[in-house]
């Protein structure tokens, strides 16, 4: 584990850097003669994080851990989230240990939070729209309850995992959100197609890329200076799994899972499903916005030695995330006393665009395999729930790995394919236990 991936609770990080610990969990500014005024973003933060406005926030002096949080058990908890792990990092991002994510339908309060800029304050969903333009015959301005009248309404369980799940184990490190294996959530998402979107609005065949805004802000300050605007090609945006989302296992999505609405375009980096959605804009050119170029969500076309230098238009758009498996049961570091030495382990297995054909798992390090039972999932892209029963042959430390492969063929690797920027690691999941004797 890198060095970079901190756990901290949130008295820790106020005493380290009250300034910094301001700015990392809620935006909060220094501004010249008057310390840690809150800005109105960071106003806005704090408000969603508490659940409701701070009349006197005027008043409230820079580093000062708001009660309501600082009373709260260690780690830091996230209002409506449960056990997340903060990564040290600014803005907000936290990740889900892997006992936690057990549920097939991940829970609101333990989905993952990946916040590029400061998200936006107290929202009102009435007021909310999206607007629709570029390529299409007929720009659109659609409210919520525009939506849900207009379009067919669906229900899906699809996953959503970084980019950079898995970054924390690369060797060189990579820059970036020390994620280790909790950036991953598969929760029920409800919405309309995005398809249907683009064809009520007139889709015209010079239309290639879709380019997306939301109402979050950047993390300077500059008010027209998106944090992140990513897109996908139009095929991937008429996939009918693919959604525009306005509630999460039937209820509101979570402020910092992108309330009011937001896309899920499932089985890709999470970055293509850009929360707080207020703009699609059709493009004829491969979308251009913030972390579309360069090396964002990008990596080499060509397999790469560790630390090797690649010259940025080697680089290709990540698309389908790759196969992969977590233990979700037991947590890693368990005991077992020797009365109870058969275990049923179980976990999740899912392949981007794909569906996944096995998970075998190994309690020798690799030398044996033992199939696991693998349930179908719910629908196309979503995770899917395996299980295990494993007997251990004697007291002692063991290794418990899994390993997934897709209907493709493509199996996990034991070791990580590096890359500069830290995506992809799809490694087999290890987890360890202790049986006693
Ligand atoms: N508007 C907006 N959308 C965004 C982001 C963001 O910072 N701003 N982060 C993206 C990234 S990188 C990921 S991995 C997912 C994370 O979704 P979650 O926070 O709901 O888990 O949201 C994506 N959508
Ligand atoms: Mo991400």
């Amino acid at each position: 584990m890198s060095s970079q991936q901190v756990e901290r609770g949130i008295a820790e990080l106020y005493a380290m850097d009250p300034e910094r610990a301001d700015a990392s969990i809620f935006g909060r500014r220094v501004d010249a003669g008057r310390r840690g005024f809150l800005q109105r973003s960071g106003l806005a933060a704090m408000s969603v994080l508490l659940g409701s406005s701070i009349p006197f926030w005027r008043n409230m002096p820079g580093g000062l851990i708001p009660a309501a949080l600082a009373d709260t058990a260690e780690p830091f908890v996230i209002p409506g989230k449960d056990g997340l792990r903060v990564l040290n990092d600014r803005p907000l991002n936290a990740e889900t240990p892997a006992h936690l994510l057990d549920d097939r339908i991940t829970p609101v309060e333990r989905h993952f939070i990946r916040n590029n800029g400061f998200p936006p304050g107290a929202i009102n969903a009435s007021d909310w729209r999206l607007i629709i333009d570029g390529e299409v015959d007929q720009p659109l301005e659609l409210s919520i309850a525009d939506m849900r009248r207009d379009f067919a309404v669906v229900t899906y369980a699809l996953q959503l995992e970084c980019g950079g799940n898995g970054r924390a184990a690369f060797n060189p490190p990579a820059r970036g959100n020390q994620w280790t294996v909790g950036a991953i959530g598969n929760s029920e998402w409800t919405g309309v197609r995005y398809r249907d979107l683009l064809r009520a609005a007139g889709i015209k065949d010079s239309a290639v890329y879709t380019g997306h805004y939301g109402a979050d802000t950047h993390l300077s300050g500059q008010a027209d200076k998106p944090p992140i605007s990513r897109g996908i090609p139009i095929a991937k945006a008429m996939d009918p799994h693919t959604l525009v989302a306005f509630a999460m296992n039937g209820g509101p999505i979570h402020a910092m899972n992108g309330a009011p609405l937001r896309i899920v375009a499932p089985g890709w980096p999470g970055s293509c499903s850009q929360k707080w959605l207020n703009r699609i804009w059709v493009r004829k050119v491969i979308h251009d916005g913030a972390k579309m170029g360069g090396t964002s969500y990008r990596v080499p076309r060509y397999r790469v030695a560790p630390g090797q230098e690649v010259p940025e238009q080697h680089f290709r758009i990540i698309e389908s995330m790759p196969v992969k498996s977590m233990i979700t049961f037991p947590r890693s570091g368990i005991e077992l006393s020797r009365g109870d030495s058969t275990l049923v382990i179980r976990g999740h297995a899912w392949a981007g665009e794909a569906a996944v054909r096995a998970v075998d798992i190994s309690m020798d390090f690799g030398a044996t395999w033992q199939r696991a039972t693998l349930e179908a999932p719910a629908n196309k892209y979503s995770w899917q729930h395996w299980r295990a029963a494993l007997a251990f042959p004697a007291p002692g430390y063991y290794e418990l790995w899994s390993r997934a492969v897709d209907e493709l063929g493509r199996m996990q690797p034991f070791a990580i394919d590096w890359n500069p920027k830290g995506y992809l690691n799809n490694s087999m999941h290890r987890i360890a236990v202790r049986v006693t004797g």
